[in-house]
């Protein structure tokens, strides 16, 4: 659809729930979050539907407090998901009522592989872009939306988030043209910077210490892999989110062309989350289950911490040959 249909579509509804993956990143809340004062601006009602992470530097950018649980579909007439594109990637809390909703929209930037069925045929999927909220800035300019201070600094969150602060491979002039706008919209920079990348704590910094104490190297040291188990998260007083905070710092090690986070989420039950600088990833994460990004994908799976380090070589020698 085009983004003039979007917003037709937005106009035409009465209450309006705005979702994004689960799990949300910087862009999935900047995209949300601005999306919903756009449709407020333009007097329609809208809610954010997220199951939180526990808090943490996102709450000082954000105001997730006003993010709701309790999804009915029979509550509102149009659901806006954002930053996904595939009904499993929601927060499975919701799955069931989303699936019952006649009236979706789905705005999205990750490449759509073929075989995907999208939950609704009117979708606005730009492949080339680095964020969702690269997206949103498009389609407020397009469509007259005003970007005020607030929705800029969102939209600039979700651009730093997804693009790294221009560290990753998705850059295009069109990024760079979209930070120089939300600047002129008086996005708050320097407070964004402070709680994406400037603040650490202690315990942050020992939980890194732990990532490089365990850093196992492959292939003559053009990929590394470092594993997070329960206990590793028991004895840093962690969770599984403190830990993916750091999942793209393995992949700045210089020579590193493919980096592998693996952190346990039940007993025997791992995420792994893959970077590279250029490497394809997706294909691998896909056929695990998974999905993501030619540069940064992912994927969870039952498996015992023995049976990662058996498997490792042969995983990590499938992707660097281009498997
Ligand atoms: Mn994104």
């Amino acid at each position: 659809m085009t983004i003039n249909r979007v917003l037709a579509k937005i106009k035409l509804a009465k209450r309006i729930a705005i979702f994004a993956h689960k799990n949300p990143d910087p862009d999935a809340y900047g995209a949300m979050f601005a999306m919903r004062e756009f449709c407020r601006n333009l007097n329609l009602d809208a809610d954010i539907f997220a199951i939180k992470n526990k808090r943490g530097y996102l709450d000082n950018i954000f105001p997730l407090e006003e993010v709701k649980t309790d999804f009915k579909s029979g509550d509102y007439d149009l659901v806006i998901i954002l930053d996904m594109h595939l009904i499993d990637r929601l927060a499975p809390e919701f799955v069931s009522e989303v699936e019952k909703s006649k009236n979706i929209i789905v705005i999205d930037h990750h490449k759509i592989v073929e075989g995907e069925k999208l939950p609704t045929k009117n979708y606005y999927v730009m492949e080339d872009y680095a964020a969702t909220c690269e997206i949103l800035t498009d389609f407020a300019v397009k469509c007259n939306l005003k970007i005020t201070p607030t929705i800029a600094t969102y939209l600039y969150t979700g651009l730093m988030g997804d693009t790294d602060r221009f560290l990753h491979k998705n850059l295009t002039r069109h990024v760079f043209e979209t930070a120089i706008l939300l600047y002129d919209k008086k996005a708050e920079i320097q407070h964004v910077y402070d709680y994406l990348y400037r603040y650490k704590t202690q315990q942050q910094l020992e939980i890194y210490k732990q990532m490089l104490d365990n850093l196992i190297y492959y292939e003559g040291g053009k990929a590394v892999c470092s594993i997070f188990t329960l206990k590793d998260l028991k004895r840093l007083d962690a969770d599984q989110e403190d830990v993916k905070f750091y999942t793209n710092d393995l992949v700045k090690i210089k020579g590193v062309e493919l980096s592998i986070l693996c952190i346990e989420y039940k007993k025997d039950y791992f995420k792994f989350s893959l970077r590279s600088n250029g490497l394809n990833t997706v294909n691998f994460s896909t056929r695990m289950g998974g999905g993501g990004h030619v540069c940064a994908s992912a994927f969870e799976t039952e498996i015992s911490l023995k049976e990662i380090k058996k498997l490792m070589p042969k995983w990590i020698k499938g992707i660097m040959n281009g498997k």
